[in-house]
């Protein structure tokens, strides 16, 4: 049934867009989208690449599990509810081309760019700015940059830099519980506009083992997408691994040899929705951008 119906909804939708890891619709109502979760995992800016069975299902929900928690300590975000196993739908933003990355423990290109010995706590967290171009390679940026060339303003800033640090507060704190740590991440911002043309500053995008790093704290495994660019073992059971210990997947996973196990999926318990369920949709209704006189 799910199936058939999702089948007719795509066919007659408009796609907005394809990245690498999602594809964007237009959503049912004015102001949203639909995320579209791909199987796909791409790194080493597209050249290494395959197609990972799960992926898409685990990413959707890790995602709007996160997401509806943020939302839940006070972080405006983008998540409105999940539509199935592999769509969930979100609010129409106007982007700010900016990845905003931080640190709690050196690794990646921290690591490479400044010749640091990966692992390592820094004394504090670490913002960096990213500027979002496939074509460049997403550049290291500072905030002058952002500045000198408008991709946000000064006050824009301080908000973004602001909620990137209280949502690795939290999120340090909720991996910890679970026996994790949340070694960096990657988040996207946006901008919507509400009733009387105030400005919002929303948490966009996806918080997922795509996007962040995450270490087993007893062992120091790496539960991340860091296993496929390094060849570390299979991707999606780190990414089961993280599902399980948020309690969003049964102790028996979701895999069923290298197949989605459609009747676990099925009966998963949706916490999210009975949450989103109670939220307004009306600054999406009333978004519009203001006219610039
Ligand atoms: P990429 O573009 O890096 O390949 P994805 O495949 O994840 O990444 O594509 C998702 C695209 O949707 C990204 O360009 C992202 O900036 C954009 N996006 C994320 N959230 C929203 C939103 N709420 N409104 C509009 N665009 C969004
Ligand atoms: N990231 C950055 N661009 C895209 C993504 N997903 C995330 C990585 C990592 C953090 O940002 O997944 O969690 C820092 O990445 P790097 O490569 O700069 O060390
Ligand atoms: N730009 C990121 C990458 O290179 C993807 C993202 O923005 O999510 O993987």
């Amino acid at each position: 049934m799910e199936t058939i119906r999702s089948d007719r909804l795509l066919a007659k939708r408009n796609k907005l867009y394809e990245g690498k890891a999602k594809i964007i619709y237009d959503g049912p109502e004015p102001g949203t989208i639909v995320q579209y979760f791909k199987d796909d995992a791409v790194a080493l800016n597209g050249t290494k690449k395959d197609i990972v069975a799960g992926k898409g299902v685990l990413n959707n929900r890790i995602s709007s599990h996160i997401m509806t928690r943020l939302e839940g300590v006070g972080i405006p975000t983008h998540f409105l509810h999940s539509m199935n196993m592999r769509e969930q739908l979100t609010r129409k933003l106007e982007m700010i081309p900016v990845e905003i990355v931080v640190r709690n423990i050196v690794a990646g290109s921290l690591s490479k760019r400044l010749g640091l010995e990966e692992g390592k706590y820094l004394p504090k967290p670490l913002v960096e700015f990213y500027y979002k171009d496939d074509a460049l390679g997403n550049p290291l940026i500072s905030e002058d940059h952002i500045l000198t060339f408008g991709w946000a303003d000064p006050y824009e800033m301080e908000e973004i830099v602001a909620m990137s640090l209280r949502v690795n507060d939290y999120l340090s704190g909720l991996f910890t519980g679970i026996g994790l740590k949340l070694v960096d991440f990657k988040l996207e911002f946006g901008r919507l506009w509400g009733e009387y043309d105030e400005l919002y500053i929303i948490l966009a995008d996806e918080i997922t083992p795509d996007t962040c790093r995450i270490w087993d704290a007893q062992t120091g495994e790496k539960l991340d997408k860091d296993r496929f660019l390094y060849d570390l073992g299979d991707l999606v059971e780190g990414y089961q691994e993280i599902a399980k210990r948020l309690g969003l997947i049964p102790e028996g996973g979701l895999m069923k040899e290298g197949e989605i196990n459609e009747d676990v999926a099925a009966q998963l318990e949706d916490i999210e929705n009975e949450r989103a369920r109670e939220r307004k949709f009306k600054a999406v209704k009333t978004a519009k951008k203001p006219q610039k006189s």
